[in-house]
């Protein structure tokens, strides 16, 4: 089967879009490969597509002659070497708007869940607790709060939206403004610093690095909350764990980690005022298989030479 592969399979991400496309196509599976340099001398002169969950990079690409398109599965890119597949000539798609309120969703219950200590909660009644010691401590409320927005793309938008009919006073902070019925604020230290909780939808870039700063925590203070649905490169994590452990900060609920599934112990260990999640935003059945779809109808059209659904170069 490997002599005619079209599509090589990269990165685990939902088995019903992935099945999908192996009986569409002929597919190579690159974590089932023995000797991954093989397989790839072996479809090399076939293959025309990766479907990726997984570091894209220019070596990988290099290996694939005739490779014309990557597709992405995800709405962030971060993975794919970009500038290589320009280099190239190879086409990079990946999956927006279909998973917009989903992530939106998880934004808000990771939110509320933090703020109103739903987990530690949840963990107080199964222990006994309620009956034992009475009432666990008050928490905080959430409608009516200042939310300050860190990105208002497709997904930043829906959060807004929703956190509105929470009646809360949104603001947001993106390097241009933008076209929405909410407040712009040019200075993230000025967002975060008149904002009661702060949420990170930003991509994974070289700009957003670490935007989330000790400074930008400090400013959203001890009483602030941290949530991030984007990309935990976006947080300085060193920085999290010690605002939230000396109290500069006063809580935090993260979807998205700077090493994945790698999370610090030292936020492991807070479960006090720490929510964590295991960057499942979109992982839902119904938008997991949008998202498959979406980056198979890409690949599909790349092979009948039809304009790309969703090009990002
Ligand atoms: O900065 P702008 O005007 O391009 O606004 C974009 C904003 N953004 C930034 N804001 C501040 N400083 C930056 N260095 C910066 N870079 C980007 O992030 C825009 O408002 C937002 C991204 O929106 P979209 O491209 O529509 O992305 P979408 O679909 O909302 O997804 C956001 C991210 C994905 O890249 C994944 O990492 C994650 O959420 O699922």
């Amino acid at each position: 089967m490997a002599q005619d592969t079209q599509v090589l399979i990269i990165g685990d991400y939902y088995d019903v879009p992935r099945q999908r496309l192996i009986d569409q196509y002929p597919c190579a599976i690159y974590e089932d490969a023995a000797d991954p340099a093989a397989l790839l001398a072996e479809i090399a002169p076939t293959c025309r597509a990766i479907a990726s969950h997984a570091p894209v990079t220019a070596a990988l690409m290099d290996a694939l002659p005739h490779l014309g398109v990557i597709a992405n599965f995800g709405v962030g890119y971060d993975l794919v070497d970009v500038a290589a597949a320009d280099a190239r000539g190879i086409k990079v798609t990946n999956t927006p708007d279909v998973l917009n309120d989903e992530v939106a969703d998880l934004a808000v219950g990771l939110m509320l869940a933090t703020c109103r200590r739903m987990i530690k909660a949840d963990a107080y009644v199964r222990a006994g607790r309620w009956a034992a010691e009475g009432n666990m401590a008050f928490t905080q409320r959430v409608w009516g709060k200042r939310l300050g927005l860190l990105g208002m793309g497709r997904i930043g938008r829906e959060i807004a939206d929703r956190c509105a009919a929470f009646k809360m006073a949104v603001s947001y902070h993106t390097r241009t403004p933008k076209d929405v019925p909410y407040t712009y604020v040019g200075d993230l230290a000025t967002l975060a610093g008149d904002s009661d909780i702060l949420i990170s939808v930003v991509p994974g870039t070289p700009e957003t690095a670490g935007i989330i700063s000790a400074d930008i925590m400090t400013a959203l203070g001890p009483n602030g909350v941290l949530i991030n649905v984007g990309r935990g490169s976006a947080v300085d994590e060193a920085a999290l764990i010690a605002c939230l452990a000396d109290g500069r900060l006063g809580a935090a609920g993260l979807d998205v980690f700077a090493d994945e599934p790698r999370v610090p112990a030292a936020l492991i260990e807070m479960t006090e005022n720490v929510v964590l999640q295991p960057h499942h935003a979109s992982a839902t059945h119904d938008t997991r298989d949008a998202m498959g779809q979406m980056m198979i109808d890409n690949i599909a059209a790349h092979f009948a030479g039809r304009p790309l659904i969703s090009p990002v170069n």
